[in-house]
């Protein structure tokens, strides 16, 4: 067993409390302007930005820093096309088979269908989790909390998206084992949902219900210290 090794916190920045607040408040209010969008513009995104985006995911927290995650990021037209034509076949079957009623209900106000022209207009970031790592001999390494981390490192990338000025779309086509095979990705990964990235179609609408956020005293409680 390893020794543990420590260095400084030499990130780390302390502001004053005024500080505090206004990049605390202004964090939220940017990160309350995202919207969920499905309607894009073919145009492609600086594989720059991509890149300091993934970064910024890739610094996320994960059980025992294992970060059992990969990021797939498609641009070709003919890798898109095909994942547009396996997702809609298993969206197809979706919503006219498989899903309950009640499920229909709930994506009633998004007005959603089997239909993802968005899969070939927009850029496509397939998230993996890996279930387990393998050593270059071919051992397997145990990863923890895989779908914690590969969550919390998906937020990142959404946030990071955002503040880059694109909009996102996650998507998950259930099943979607075929992203397997397109992204030629092994078998210890499990696709962990499909983010759609790119710049709204000009006279792109959005649901109603999506901006309906539900105040802080519904999501938050606090149990303070008496008087
Ligand atoms: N995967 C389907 C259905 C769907 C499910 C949920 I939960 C959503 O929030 C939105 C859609 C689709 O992408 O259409």
């Amino acid at each position: 067993m390893d020794a543990p090794v420590f260095e400084p916190l030499a990130g780390y920045v302390e502001y004053s409390e005024d500080e505090m607040v206004a990049r605390a408040a202004g964090f939220a209010d940017d990160l309350r302007r995202r919207r969920t969008v499905r309607d894009y513009v073919a145009r492609d995104v600086p594989r720059e930005v991509l890149e300091h985006c993934l970064r910024a995911a890739g610094s996320a927290p994960s059980g025992a820093n294992m970060q059992p995650w990969h990021f797939a990021v498609i641009t070709d037209p003919a890798v898109k096309r095909r994942i547009r034509v396996a997702a809609e076949q298993e969206e197809r079957e979706f919503y006219r088979e498989r899903a309950p009623q009640e499920w229909l209900e709930a994506l009633a106000p998004l007005g959603t269908d089997e239909h993802k022209p968005f899969l070939e207009d927009a850029t496509l970031i397939a998230v993996f989790a890996q279930r387990f790592g393998e050593l270059p001999d071919g051992r397997r390494v145990k990863h923890y909390y895989v779908a914690e981390s590969v969550g919390i490192a998906t937020g990142f990338l959404i946030a990071a998206l955002h503040n880059a000025g694109l909009a996102t779309l996650t998507h998950t086509p259930s099943p979607m084992g075929f992203l397997n095979e397109i992204c030629r990705r092994p078998d210890n990964e499990k696709p962990y949902l499909l983010l759609v990235t790119g710049f709204p179609a000009p006279d792109c609408r959005v649901p109603e219900f999506g901006g309906q956020r539900r105040p802080l005293d519904g999501i938050a409680s606090w149990f303070d210290a008496s008087p």
